[in-house]
């Protein structure tokens, strides 16, 4: 697939041209609802205060940014408390005061979003990739799908710069750590766009809170969780899988992802936990691998959606019961999957065992 035929009235050859359809579909409207995932990570939390900063400072347009789900992760919810950043819940929301809706880090119809029936979505700005994306996007007025590019932040700040905005502390700061996460500190699918985004926000940055927020106290919890996924972690030949069954938190399973990629000598990790009916899923490649591919293989034959870019890709299948067959049943399908895909015999797994063993 070609990713820049996703891009509907954004030309592709130029940022300005890009920020000007943008400017287009938002001049003239009186109030913008700002939507994402249902849990936002600080990719979409700082797009979406891009957004509403460009919204505000370029086209006089107020806005409201609405989430369905919860702040999960210690980083992000002081990432909302150090920049002061507002959200409404969507439920509380009165849809007729509002007469554009923009979707950022994610796209109409992803298994994690969730967009009111009634509601045309005009604006959509991701980086993702989707098979369905191109049929999904038709009827949006402004779709700026770029998977080439790192972050979503990065094409939002690119936005601000073309329109010669100087952003307030709070915004770029948050774009920044939204950039910073999702490149995983400018090392991750980054591309000269994410490098210049950076470079433009920086001098605005709040480099303060950005400590702050990168590294906050952490709940007791937390520890004990990590401690039970580590205990359900196989290691195959530079394949590292972790079956959670049932977790606390989706969070949890893209930080474990993280964590064991980087264990020496791991090409690809595969974590999976299941919260309420969901079962979520993370994978991580080393750089320069597929790992939309890897989860689409690990998820064929599954009723469930999926996205991803570069190195990094998540999904979640509804199961419709969640009882402890079901789900171990569903884990091992999963992991015999992932290994297939790799490549990888599925026997001879080694696991960390207890210091007195
Ligand atoms: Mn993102």
């Amino acid at each position: 697939m070609n990713p820049t035929s996703l891009a509907k009235n954004a030309h592709p050859e130029s940022g300005k041209a890009r920020m000007e359809a943008l400017r287009a579909v938002l001049q003239g409207r009186q109030r913008l609802l700002v939507l994402t995932h249902n849990n936002p990570d600080p990719d979409s939390l700082g797009g979406a205060v891009g957004l509403q900063e460009f919204a505000r400072k370029v086209c006089g347009v107020e806005s409201r940014f609405a989430i369905t789900g919860r702040i999960l992760r210690a980083e992000n919810q002081a990432m909302v408390r150090e920049l002061g950043i507002e959200m409404d819940r969507l439920e509380s929301i009165v849809l007729e005061d509002f007469d554009c809706f923009a979707l950022v880090d994610t796209q109409p119809g992803f298994g994690h979003t969730f967009v009111p029936p009634n509601v045309t979505v005009d604006i959509v700005l991701d980086h993702h990739v989707c098979a369905e994306s191109v049929a999904r996007l038709r009827d949006v007025s402004f779709a700026d799908v770029r998977p080439d590019i790192g972050a979503t932040s990065s094409m939002m700040a690119g936005h601000l710069l073309e329109a010669g905005v100087k952003p307030s502390r709070e915004v770029a700061t948050a774009l920044a750590y939204g950039i910073k996460t999702d490149t995983a500190d400018l090392s991750r699918n980054v591309s000269d766009l994410d490098l210049k985004a950076y470079d433009y926000l920086f001098p605005y940055v709040d480099r303060q809170r950005l400590v702050s927020i990168c590294c906050p106290r952490l709940p007791a919890a937390y520890f004990q969780t990590l401690k039970d996924a580590l205990s359900k972690v196989r290691l195959y030949d530079g394949v590292t899988l972790c079956s959670l069954g049932r977790t606390t938190s989706a969070e949890m399973v893209a930080e474990v992802a993280d964590l064991l990629l980087r264990m020496e000598g791991v090409r690809a990790v595969f974590c999976g936990g299941l919260v309420d009916n969901a079962y979520y899923m993370s994978v991580r490649t080393e750089l320069g691998g597929d790992a939309w591919r890897l989860i689409r293989d690990a998820m064929e034959g599954e009723n469930g959606t999926c996205g991803g870019h570069g190195s990094v890709a998540g999904g979640t299948i509804q199961l419709g019961t969640g009882d402890s067959r079901t789900l171990k049943r569903l884990e091992r399908r999963l992991e015999r999957n992932i290994l297939r895909s790799m490549g990888v015999s599925g026997s001879n797994a080694a696991v960390f065992g207890d210091a007195d063993d």
